[in-house]
């Protein structure tokens, strides 16, 4: 598949990023359209995830999906194969997104003809988290090779989430990590984020995600 559309999206020249943001937050609202912002470490299994969401959610939704790096599209063409929307942003080196870089990518999408819109974010646990991107919902993955300590380091990430997907649980037995610990301390930083143990690799866990995912999209362009 050839045929991916690369955008390069130019920072904002809005001064707040943030009244910028709920700006969009409107036009999406308006639109009829929610948009899922998803961030994390490189790898740790967001593009795999996004697969397994889409082939739950696709006949339910129309889906678009934004990919966010900064170089290549193999990401896009992994989605294009579900047979949705796929587009490929660039971001000229930077390390996030913010709300008119967003913006930019929906307009591509077309936002009439999505109700369902997807971010996947640029690799990194500290920039995207500063940077609100007028999503409707926010949502990270914590891999399990990664450890359990990662709330602990990087506080911000895990307070603006709305769920945490824990991933690759099928390789729990060969790290020390300690499923009960890390959900003490993401509750730690945010009391209210729920918590998802997956495997993007077999499946497990996306139907209690998916579920969420339904809910909130229903809620939120009815
Ligand atoms: N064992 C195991 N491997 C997984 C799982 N989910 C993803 N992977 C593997 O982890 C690697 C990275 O997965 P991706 O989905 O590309 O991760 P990503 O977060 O999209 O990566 P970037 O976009 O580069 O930040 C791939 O080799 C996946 O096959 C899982 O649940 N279990
Ligand atoms: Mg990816």
């Amino acid at each position: 598949m050839d045929n991916i559309r690369v955008i390069e999206v130019k920072r904002s020249v809005f001064e707040s990023n943030d009244q910028d943001a709920e700006r969009l937050r409107g036009e999406l609202k308006e639109s009829k359209t929610f948009l899922l912002n998803l961030m994390s470490s490189p790898g740790s299994g967001k593009t795999t995830t996004l697969t397994r969401t889409i082939e739950a959610l696709k006949d339910k939704y129309r889906i678009g999906v934004m990919e966010a790096d900064i170089d290549s599209d193999v990401d896009a063409k992994t989605i294009a194969a579900t047979g949705v929307k796929s587009i490929q942003l660039h971001t000229g080196g930077m390390c996030h997104l913010d709300a008119d870089m967003t913006r930019q990518g929906l307009k591509e999408l077309g936002l009439e003809d999505v109700d369902f819109a997807i971010l996947e974010n640029v690799g990194n646990l500290v920039c995207p988290a500063e940077f609100d991107t007028g999503s409707t919902k926010n949502a990270m993955i914590l891999s399990v090779p990664e450890g359990h300590d990662k709330p602990l380091k990087y506080p911000l990430m895990f307070s603006i989430c709305d769920v945490v997907l824990i991933n690759k649980i099928d390789v729990m037995p060969y790290f020390d990590f300690d499923l009960e610990k890390c959900k003490e301390y993401i509750h730690m930083r945010n009391p209210k984020a729920k918590v998802i143990p997956i495997c993007a690799k077999t499946g497990e866990g996306i139907e209690e995600w998916a579920k969420w995912l339904s809910e909130n999209i229903d809620e939120s362009i009815k």
